[in-house]
């Protein structure tokens, strides 16, 4: 008897021992985040709010020389700030204390260009201490943007300035509570008040700065902090590389701790990178930063937001969405209605996991221990995970329904503490007794989720086709998401026609010429909508007649028909793209045109003019370079030309959106607009669309 309690004890112990040989957690394929990273990470969707001195000039970068006297926020309420954000379902705000401008909104001690020198409240608000403040209220994290280029400041350029620049950034990593990330932006357009030598100054971005004892400095004040650069020394989070709201789908949150990162690597990462500099996805609300109130219909729509969450925090990424504060000092209503309808899509989008209730099973276990078995990706818990062994690099889990369950979204994480280990992986649906392939991508991080069209089903598996290490899966979930209707996208053509296009096939289309907004009662959209040549203001939805549901409204308002209007510098029949109404067609300047390069256009009668827009090419990245430096002339008679306008078009490589430039009404029937500079240097310029604004 004692001797078989003891055989069964050896063997119960002999037992243990080997699971546990089995079961040693897998070892981390490195490089890893830090634990700012990962706390970073988790935040998932926070806030940007631009607002500056030039908020009130109207322009996207301000000079350095407003008058601090413009700057008049007569209703401003950060905690209205704060409120929108939360209730978006944000988890913080970044602010921008300082802009290119140099105008700080807090009152710095080191320089006069500040709020403290303006007549609002008497020179005594400190706007960055009372959003700190709105934002401790709300529950939400709090970060600061201090743009390094100041365009204000007399020591620019000098190594004066660093110490200025490190004064400042003391000041707010001091004196404002926990931060949780700093925003360091790497624009640069040269020229600048600087005091007054109101001249242009060059700066090597990888010297003069010197990143790394600031990041020291910044690390020490604020332990807890990550830092966003994408000028200088790599920090712990990088751009994408793009301002219009998405990362690539392979989205690795590696690069290399050294050398330059071309484009495709912001957009990316690097498979085999040696440091961990996840993406963050930057956008706006609205097209540009900064509050223009011409874009109050440009106000991002529904399913334009939807995709910027599929292509941001669905692709391994956070996502940082912008509100431009208005010259009142509040963020717009259409702004907030925008984010907010927004949370609620995303939440009814996610509101039901479908594979709660699911059984989940694996081709492969760990130890075939019940720690790491298939369970652990969907039991709720983003610790636990789905292990193989360590020589495994392709496995599947497969979850089974407990009845035929129809889906079109599938969300996936890794346990990234152990490092982003997954390169290739496909989904596959069991319809009617057959496995049919929904989706084959590449990498999952942090987060991944896939949009597909409705599929039912009685089982999904997942297979890791290929991994940097053992695979482990921490989450997946299984969704219906509820269909977004799209709002139709409407442009004149140079006939002066106006065309609707609707984003899906099902929907029908309606609008309205006089102001009122459309109903499945207004004018049925069927054939391009014939208008005078004057000007048009238009408005449309797109109606589901079986769910009898509407989408959001477009709205545009076109100045004058193109119909008589003829480019005079060529006799290339494909430079009328540029005048077409359509921004996805462009033409370019012929490469030998030198600089500066002319673009003339007879409008073919005489018109009072006050201002001139210019779109340009939105293939920038491809060939066609943007002009970012201009004249614009016009002229009644093709000889003698007044110069109206000239200037620069400010951030519009990272932000490729309308310039409006406007002018003093002045009557005109041929206009001349002169590019000085561009993107690429030595390369001809390109052209979307050319536009006037008349009286
Ligand atoms: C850009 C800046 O130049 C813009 O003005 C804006 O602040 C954006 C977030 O970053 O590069």
């Amino acid at each position: 008897m004692l001797k078989s309690v003891f055989i069964s004890l050896a063997l119960y112990l002999l037992n243990g021992l080997a699971g546990l040989a089995q079961t040693t957690p897998p070892q981390p394929v490195g490089p890893l985040p830090s634990e700012n990273q990962l706390r970073w990470q988790k935040m998932e969707y926070y806030a940007f709010i631009h607002f500056s001195i030039n908020t009130y000039t109207d322009m996207a970068w301000g000079l350095g020389n407003e008058d601090p006297k413009l700057f008049n926020p007569t209703n401003l309420d950060c905690r209205q700030w704060a409120r929108i954000c939360k209730e978006a379902g944000m988890k913080g705000i970044i602010f921008t204390a300082k802009h290119h401008s140099g105008f700080c909104l807090w009152p710095s001690k080191y320089t006069e260009y500040s709020v403290k020198n303006v007549p609002w409240r008497n020179g005594k608000a400190d706007i960055v201490r009372e959003l700190a403040d709105a934002c401790k209220e709300y529950g939400l994290k709090f970060g600061v943007y201090l743009s390094p280029w100041d365009r204000n400041h007399a020591d620019y350029g000098k190594p004066e300035y660093i110490t200025y620049f490190r004064n400042q950034l003391t000041e707010l990593l001091t004196n404002y509570g926990d931060i949780f990330e700093v925003w360091f932006d790497g624009a640069n357009g040269g020229s600048g008040y600087y005091g007054g030598a109101n001249e242009t100054r060059k700066i090597d971005a990888k010297t003069y700065y010197d990143w790394p004892t600031t990041y020291k400095l910044v690390r020490k004040l604020q332990p807890k902090i990550v830092i966003w650069n994408d000028g200088g020394d790599r920090a712990d989070l990088r751009w994408v590389g793009t301002e219009a709201g998405y990362v690539g789908e392979t989205n690795w949150s590696l690069l290399n701790a050294t050398g330059d990162v071309p484009e495709e690597q912001l957009r990316h990462g690097v498979e085999n990178g040696n440091a961990w500099v996840p993406g963050e996805v930057n956008t706006s609300i609205r097209p540009e930063w900064f509050y223009h109130e011409r874009e109050d219909r440009k106000v991002k729509t529904l399913s334009q937001l939807m995709d910027t969450y599929y292509n941001s925090i669905g692709r391994n990424a956070t996502l940082l969405l912008n509100f431009p504060i208005m010259p009142n000092g509040l963020i717009h209503e259409k702004d907030e209605k925008a984010a907010l309808s927004f949370a609620k899509a995303v939440n009814d989008a996610f509101a039901l996991n479908l594979a709660k209730n699911s059984r989940a099973t694996a081709s492969q276990v760990r130890g075939k221990s019940s720690m790491y078995d298939a369970s652990k990706a969907i039991d709720n818990d983003t610790e636990s995970y789905w292990a193989t062994d360590d020589a495994v690099r392709n496995a599947s889990l497969t979850i089974q329904f407990s009845k035929p369950t129809a889906f079109n979204r599938f969300l996936v994480q890794e346990p990234i503490r152990l490092g982003q280990r997954v390169k290739s992986f496909t989904v596959e649906a069991l319809v009617d007794g057959n496995w049919k392939e929904i989706a084959r991508e590449t990498t999952i991080g942090y987060k991944r989720i896939l949009r597909f069209p409705t599929v039912e089903a009685t089982q999904l598996r997942l297979t890791i086709l290929d991994a940097k290490g053992c695979p482990l899966i921490s989450n997946l979930e299984v969704y219906k998401a509820p269909l977004i209707l799209t709002s139709p996208v409407i442009t004149r053509n140079q006939a002066g026609d106006v065309l609707i296009k609707s984003g899906d096939t099902e929907s029908e289309l309606y609008y309205t010429l006089d102001g009122s907004t459309p109903t499945a009662r207004s004018n049925k959209y069927v054939d391009p909508v014939k208008t005078s040549s004057g000007k048009v203001e238009i408005k449309a939805i797109a109606y589901n007649p079986f769910t009898k549901q509407s989408s959001v409204v477009s709205e545009e308002k076109f100045d004058i028909a193109h119909t008589a209007w003829r480019i005079l510098n060529t006799e290339a029949r494909s430079a009328y793209q540029l005048l077409d109404g359509n921004p996805g067609t462009s033409w370019q300047q012929p490469k030998s045109q030198q600089m500066p390069a002319d673009l003339v256009i007879d409008l073919g009668k005489e018109e009072t003019l006050t201002g001139f827009r210019y779109l340009p090419a939105q293939n920038w990245w491809e060939e066609a370079s943007i002009i970012t430096h201009y004249q614009f002339d016009v002229s009644t008679d093709n000889k003698a030309w007044t110069r109206v306008s000239e200037g620069e078009f400010s951030n519009i490589k990272n932000s490729p959106f309308w310039q409006t430039k406007p002018f003093e009404p002045t009557k005109a029937r041929y206009i001349k607009l002169r590019a000085l500079k561009n993107t690429q240097e030595g390369s001809a310029s390109g052209y979307a669309e050319v536009d006037v604004v008349t009286q």
